[in-house]
């Protein structure tokens, strides 16, 4: 008998969704629990077609929302969910987050992208939510190895990898809620989304190692996102992403 009945996946990543109902709930072996999906509004339910249920939208700002997730829910789960959770909520039902970053040393917004510009270690964590932004109690976490050659988007599949092995490890834990808890070393460092956009822009004139300039460019390059520019002399902007390519000596 799992401890948790009603369970609610909330996420606003499609991809990482369908990865999680495939291969960690696949591995779950109960029958008497109901596990529903939701989204944010600022997703797209379309995005979510190709999941096995019907995913509905939780607006985390609506009392009446909070309201009825408080009564009918015993278990959240935050899978890149782009909301804050309001404090009455996780002070009522169990919440609990994944994390694209290696708690606290990569609390915040697109952590990937902190620890290539400013060396920081990064990996993936499971933890308890509280008031603060990706503060709470360590369930599970893990470092992922970080490459010179790495940009973003490269760091970014290794840390959704580690987040996904971290679930299956997990998730039997969760669910009957026998997981050991430990807290965070310190206060660790919080990056937000307005830390990344400040970012973006190259100043032409700034001084900088080219071991910088190279992790700055490395940072804000993820495919085909445009990240980072600079204004040429007419104030037009540049897009610039870097492309890397590894090539083994000998
Ligand atoms: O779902 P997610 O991978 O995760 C993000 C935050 O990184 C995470 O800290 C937060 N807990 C979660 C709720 O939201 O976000 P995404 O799919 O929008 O972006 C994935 C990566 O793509 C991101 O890490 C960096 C890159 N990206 C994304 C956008 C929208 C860019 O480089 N530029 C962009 O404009």
């Amino acid at each position: 008998m799992p401890y948790y009945k009603n369970i609610l996946i909330i996420t606003d990543n499609a991809c990482i969704a369908e990865r999680f109902e495939k291969e960690v709930l696949s591995i779950v072996k109960y029958n008497d629990i109901e596990i529903r999906f939701c989204c944010s509004p600022f997703s797209n339910k379309k995005d979510f077609k190709n999941l096995n249920c019907d995913v509905r939208v939780a607006d985390l700002r609506d009392k009446n929302t909070i309201e009825s997730l408080i009564l009918s829910k015993d278990l959240i789960l935050s899978i890149h969910c782009k909301q804050i959770f309001p404090k009455l909520l996780v002070n009522s039902v169990k919440c609990i987050n994944v994390h694209p970053g290696y708690n606290p040393i990569n609390r915040g917004w697109y952590p990937q992208v902190f620890a290539i510009i400013k060396d920081l270690d990064i990996g993936a964590t499971i933890h308890e939510i509280d008031e603060y932004l990706d503060h709470g109690a360590i369930i599970a976490r893990a470092k992922v190895e970080k490459f010179e050659y790495d940009t973003s988007l490269s760091l970014y599949n290794r840390v959704v990898e580690k987040e996904l092995e971290l679930l299956m490890d997990n998730i039997d834990s969760i669910f009957n809620n026998t997981y050991d808890l430990f807290s965070p070393e310190e206060e660790g460092e919080l990056n937000l989304k307005k830390d990344f956009s400040s970012m973006c822009e190259l100043d032409l004139d700034e001084q900088l190692s080219m071991r910088d300039a190279l992790k700055r460019l490395r940072g804000l390059s993820h495919g085909d996102y445009m990240n980072a520019y600079y204004i040429d002399n007419v104030g037009n902007k540049i897009y610039v992403v870097l492309k890397t390519i590894y090539e083994t000596k000998g």
